[in-house]
């Protein structure tokens, strides 16, 4: 209740419970744990930053909170920590049965912890398709359709008459501008930009293009990764009803570093294939700057599915997507809707 999206229901709880805070301060008393806040495997800036803001958040509303990262950060997210001036989050594996945890930037299983399901999972702040997981419990769950989980977490602050300080809005801003490609992507809404407008100031960051083109070159440089380091920069797995697949992205500025090691990374992709045993993997490449995707296929019926959903020339397990740049909008639903349609043909 305290944490509801519109500012008529928030005077509404001002109202009921003059004594805010120390409501709040009464109910984290009851919970003598700690939330472990964490974003998804192979996680990107959005995944990092979220889980930091979300954390400080909650422990400014007086819930014990404590960020974690699945996995190593990539090179975008070192530079963004960096001009922060944050640490970044301990790793976590597993977590004990039963702990409490929030989940940031993600909802679905395949994409978090692997024992996620014996988790006391709390809250759900997000910006992605509501997924496969459920509680016994209910929970504050917070989702909008908006560019990235960073915005909804502005909201958050501003709703409950928080502050922002220089360090949180700076990991905000970079939140914005890694998961919109600065606007560029479609998943872009008018909360993105308004909030991004907000907090630029309070970042003391002042040219947001300079900056947002210095986190884009961090992350596009790949010289020292190794194929299965790159391949899982940004990987996510997708359960779709009878097949699984996944799809890995490579956001670049300079896509002939990826592109010069295709080969190594079709080999790498085959590797993969197997050892998860997925129906399908794409790995596309993403130019920032052109704003196109070219996405590599190992496999006839990969290719084949590439050319019937999204109209592509494929050549030399090379599809040409076009402009579609974002996974989560002009990806995954075409996809997703396509082997649903099959499905449903087949049974028949
Ligand atoms: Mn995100």
């Amino acid at each position: 209740m305290l944490e509801l999206p519109n500012s008529g229901l928030k005077l509404a709880s001002t109202f009921f419970f003059p004594q805010k805070f120390s409501f709040i301060r009464s109910i984290s008393k009851m919970s003598s744990s700690e939330t472990a806040v964490f974003g998804h495997s192979n996680p990107d800036t959005d995944a990092i930053a979220s889980a930091i803001v979300y954390a400080t958040f909650l422990n400014r509303m007086g819930v014990k909170a404590k960020p974690y990262r699945l996995a190593d950060v990539n090179n975008e997210t070192t530079f963004v920590l960096h001009e922060a001036n944050v640490e970044q989050p301990d790793f976590v594996g597993d977590l004990p049965d039963g702990t409490e945890v929030a989940l940031v930037d993600h909802n679905e299983s395949q994409q978090s912890v692997q024992n996620i399901k014996k988790l006391k999972i709390t809250r759900v702040v997000d910006h992605h398709k509501l997924g496969d997981l459920t509680t016994s419990s209910p929970i504050f769950i917070r989702m909008e359709p908006v560019g990235c989980t960073g915005t909804i977490l502005a909201k958050l602050f501003r709703e409950n008459d928080l502050d922002i300080d220089k360090s949180t809005a700076r990991l905000l801003v970079s939140s914005i501008l890694s998961d919109t490609l600065h606007f560029r992507s479609t998943t872009t809404s008018d909360d993105d930009r308004k909030l991004l407008d907000y907090l630029t100031p309070i970042a003391e960051i002042k040219d947001v293009k300079d900056y947002a083109l210095k986190m884009f070159e961090a992350k596009s440089d790949i010289s020292n990764m190794s194929p299965d380091k790159i391949l899982k920069l940004d990987y996510k797995i997708f359960p779709f009803d009878n097949e699984k697949w996944a799809i890995g992205v490579i956001e670049t500025t300079n896509p002939k570093h990826a592109l010069d090691r295709k080969q190594e990374l079709l080999d790498e992709i085959n590797k993969e294939k197997k050892e998860s045993q997925l129906n399908g993997l794409l790995f596309s490449v993403i130019d920032i700057l052109k704003e196109t995707n070219l996405t590599f296929a190992v496999s006839d019926r990969e290719n084949e599915i590439l050319k019937e959903v999204f109209n592509a020339d494929v050549k030399d397990n090379v599809a040409d997507l076009g402009n579609r740049i974002s996974r989560k909008k002009q990806i995954v639903p075409d996809l997703e809707a396509y082997l649903n349609e099959r499905r449903a043909m087949h049974d028949k």
